[in-house]
């Protein structure tokens, strides 16, 4: 019995001391194709941390969703089974309450505002909840703003009336539909285009590079820049796998994920213009909202509903307010 105990015991620590020099392969998940801003920036991650650590974390990137849906891909990485993925906020608020405060509607008064949030206090609760929750956010991606696209114009709440529209999976989502009238629809990326296309939403939100890149403009004819939406992006790693580095490998994949940001936010901001120029020279109406007055005010009763069952998120609401 003693002798069966010591040769296991041995066994384990062979394994431990194994671990300790064996190369971290790791797993990335990115929802995109070529041609969006974020598929070269986790391209570049993946080339600046395989370089920095000499490959001692081996990063490979799996583009184009294949690794499975956002909310799939973010059960792995919580788990470990996957390690980092491109993340958007808005799926991470149903695991991560403070990760929400994004996902309500006009919250951001600009992008640059919305990153001054994210570098403040609000920014550092957030990122601390989301890497409790095993989801631990390296660097911010720009994602723009998200506006409505349907067959007809939506230049005001009432024209969200009676409409299918499909949402990213978080009910604040489906709230911000039905308090204008709408059928909110939660529904796959990757199943957006075909639900357009057979008329089984009416329309959807996006920025202008995924309502370019997966084709969702071939099936669509006006583009309203309602802009309710301004949501940041993540690259976000499996907290314990992060942690089990070296305070050296810690340093150099962080370096690479603010490198890799730092490019993406520059690529976003040529490449969303580029997107909206192309998918107009598609034939797709861009509709300006002067007033999103209207808008803001079918909110209201969005925020009154959230913060009335969330008392715990007036604060980071009053924080991203008080941002200048
Ligand atoms: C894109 C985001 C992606 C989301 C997608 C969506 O980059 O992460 O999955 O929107 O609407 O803009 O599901």
């Amino acid at each position: 019995m003693l002798k069966k105990l010591s040769l296991v015991l041995s066994g384990a620590v062979m394994c431990l001391s194994l671990n300790a020099n064996a190369a971290e392969n790791w797993r990335v998940w990115n929802i995109h194709n070529d041609g969006h801003p974020n598929t070269g920036a986790m391209d570049l991650f993946a080339d600046m941390v395989n370089t920095t650590t000499a490959g001692e974390v081996k990063v490979e990137v799996f583009h184009g969703g294949v690794l499975g849906s956002q909310p799939d891909a973010l059960e792995q990485v919580r788990l470990g089974a996957i390690e980092v993925g491109n993340f958007n906020l808005g799926p991470i608020g149903p695991i991560v309450k403070e990760a929400n405060l994004v996902s309500l509607p006009f919250i951001f008064k600009s992008v640059p505002q919305m990153f001054r949030v994210l570098d403040g206090e609000a920014g550092d609760i957030m990122s601390k909840a989301m890497a409790d929750a095993g989801i631990l956010p390296l660097a911010w991606f720009d994602a723009g703003a998200r506006s409505f696209y349907a067959q007809k114009a939506i230049n005001t709440p009432d024209d969200v009336k009676g409409l299918k529209i499909r949402v990213m999976n978080n009910n604040l989502y489906t709230s911000m539909i039905s308090a204008m009238g709408g059928n909110p629809s939660p529904m796959a990326f990757s199943e957006v285009q075909q639900a357009l296309k057979t008329g089984v939403v009416d329309g959807a939100e996006n920025n202008f590079p995924s309502f370019k890149n997966v084709g969702h403009y071939e099936v669509t004819k006006n583009y309203s820049m309602s802009e309710h939406l301004i949501i940041p992006e993540c690259i976000c790693v499996n907290t314990k796998k992060f942690n089990a580095l070296s305070p050296a490998l810690q340093a150099a994949v962080r370096g690479a994920a603010k490198g890799a940001a730092l490019y993406q936010r520059a690529m976003w901001s040529v490449q969303s213009g580029q997107a909206r120029a192309e998918v107009e020279a598609a034939g797709i109406k861009v509709n300006e909202i002067a007033d999103k007055g209207p808008f803001q005010d079918a909110m209201v009763k969005v925020y009154d509903e959230y913060l009335a069952a969330n008392p715990d998120m007036k604060k980071l609401v009053e924080l991203a307010r008080a941002t200048k």
